[in-house]
């Protein structure tokens, strides 16, 4: 028994080395051999990583899921399904760690720290290796995240086609864009906004820009279109005609509903919302706003919303009101799956690790059907101090575990019932006849008077809190 443990240990060993010897790590590191200094590219981004693999929660081993079993069916829908991850090709190939009082902290391998048309395509290389090592169907990104921006308007649309045709390529017939969108905040030409700003010029290059971003999102295969209205705002009213940017804000987007059906694009647009940062107040404050601008613009039918939870936080809302807002309008299309800092006023773009309040975003999300089209991105990124490759992949490990756990303890929730129970039964004195009319908008206030009046005070029951927290706890 021995002999042949030590026989298959030693065949092992020798296996080992000679794919070692015969296939040499050719790591993508600028400063390695195997880099030419092309485009084309075809060695290792992420040697050291192995393809993630489920392994269950007693596992100890950083690079495997504990809790995200792609294709394990809960509910009566597999894992994958009900999340559609997706990673964000901003923070996670473009993030730097630079913030307001430092410079950048991540030199990854294969950067050199240009923003060439070159680097461009070896950075999407390193997206594709990234998402099948992962085992991540979807990415987003921003038009200028992809592809540098050129001298003219027609340089940056070929450049943005050179790489959009490599991504093509490399996506192959799996992968695909959960969204695509432009970038109208970093360029100083978007300094007074894109849709809302005061010049005539930049409302029309933004147009463009979209325009273009809305063609390659299609060509990609893509399945979402979103408007994040970063510098749709103001810094102050004094200077500011507030009704007139609203109302180009409005024709903005009903021309792009228009474009978008003369492409023939399938994609759901969406609004991003967000409070402030960069401006003082932005439009598109929180769903609620959103949800009154489209309708009092007659855009309601045409866009949903992708919910940030750490836009929610700094809005002043949680992630879960904001997800039932959008979701009790029939808006809920996507959530960018981040978490803020309580300490911390800004968006620092978290990845989430929270599990209640992963367990109430699933819960939004199971009670919305699921989010298809749409689905979750990981529009967060890595701390300034976290610098070593493999942290790319530990964070987005431990966000898709968060939010399987989440998924798993609404399973729970739901098969217990007591939860729904306490709130069907705090509602029960609704489901009367009076309160059939009530709800029918058929009980008008002389009738309401007579019921009063008959019924004397009424009996107020407990609304029972602690207890739906109690149960609310017992499933995480
Ligand atoms: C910034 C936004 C941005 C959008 C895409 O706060 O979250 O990243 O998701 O433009
Ligand atoms: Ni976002
Ligand atoms: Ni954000």
């Amino acid at each position: 028994m021995k002999a042949i443990l030590l026989l298959l240990l030693y065949s092992g060993l020798v296996s080992f080395t000679a794919i070692a010897s015969t296939s040499p790590t050719c790591p993508a590191n600028l400063a390695g051999d195997c880099n030419g200094g092309s485009d084309g590219w075809e060695g290792e981004f992420f040697p050291e990583i192995p393809k993630i693999k489920y392994e269950g929660p007693s596992s100890k081993n950083p690079l495997s899921f504990k809790w995200y079993n792609a294709n394990e069916v809960i509910l009566g829908k597999k894992m994958k399904d009900w999340m559609r991850f997706s990673i964000a090709f901003w923070h996670t190939f473009r993030g730097t760690g630079a913030d307001p009082f430092g410079a950048p902290t991540k030199f990854w391998p294969w950067e050199d720290g240009s923003n060439s048309l070159a680097m461009a395509k070896r950075r999407m290389r390193a997206n594709f290796e990234f998402l099948k090592k992962l085992g991540v169907d979807r990415w987003c990104f921003h038009d200028r995240d992809i592809a540098p921006d050129g001298k003219t308007l027609a340089e940056s649309n070929a450049n943005l086609d050179e790489v959009v045709a490599l991504a093509k390529e490399l996506q192959g017939s799996k992968i695909r864009p959960l969204w695509g969108t432009a970038q109208l905040f970093l360029h100083p030409r978007y300094m007074h906004g894109a849709a809302t700003s005061s010049e005539v010029g930049v409302y029309a290059y933004a147009a463009a820009q979209v325009k273009k971003a809305m063609e390659v999102t299609h060509y990609l295969g893509g399945e979402n279109f979103v408007f994040w209205g970063g510098r749709e705002g103001y810094q102050t009213l004094l200077n500011t005609d507030m009704k007139r940017e609203l109302d180009h804000l409005a024709t903005f987007l009903q021309a792009a509903v228009n474009w978008k059906k003369k492409v023939g694009f399938n994609g759901t647009l969406l609004i991003e919302p967000k409070p402030q940062e960069p401006t003082k107040h932005q439009y598109d404050w929180d769903a609620a706003t959103a949800a009154g601008f489209l309708q009092k613009y007659g855009l309601s039918g045409e866009f949903k919303l992708n919910i940030e939870c750490n836009h929610a936080t700094l809005s002043g809302h949680s992630c879960h009101h904001e997800l039932e807002t959008a979701r009790i309008n029939g808006l809920l299309g996507n959530i960018d799956a981040n978490t803020g800092d309580p300490q911390i006023g800004w968006d620092t773009d978290q990845f989430l690790t929270d599990i209640g309040e992963a367990t109430l975003i699933m819960l939004s999300v199971i009670r919305n059907g699921g989010l298809a089209p749409g689905g979750f991105n990981f529009d967060a990124k890595l701390r300034r101090e976290s610098t070593d490759v493999e942290d790319i992949f530990i964070a987005h490990i431990s966000g898709m575990d968060t939010l399987a756990r989440g998924l798993h303890n609404v399973a729970k929730l739901i098969e217990d019932g007591s939860l729904a129970e306490l709130v069907r039964k705090r509602y029960q004195s609704f489901d009367t006849e009076i309160g059939a009319l009530i709800e029918a908008g058929k009980a008008d206030f002389d009738l309401l008077e007579k019921k009063a009046m008959e019924w004397g005070e009424p009996t107020v029951a407990s609304a029972k809190q602690e207890l739906a927290e109690m149960i609310f706890q017992s499933a995480l």
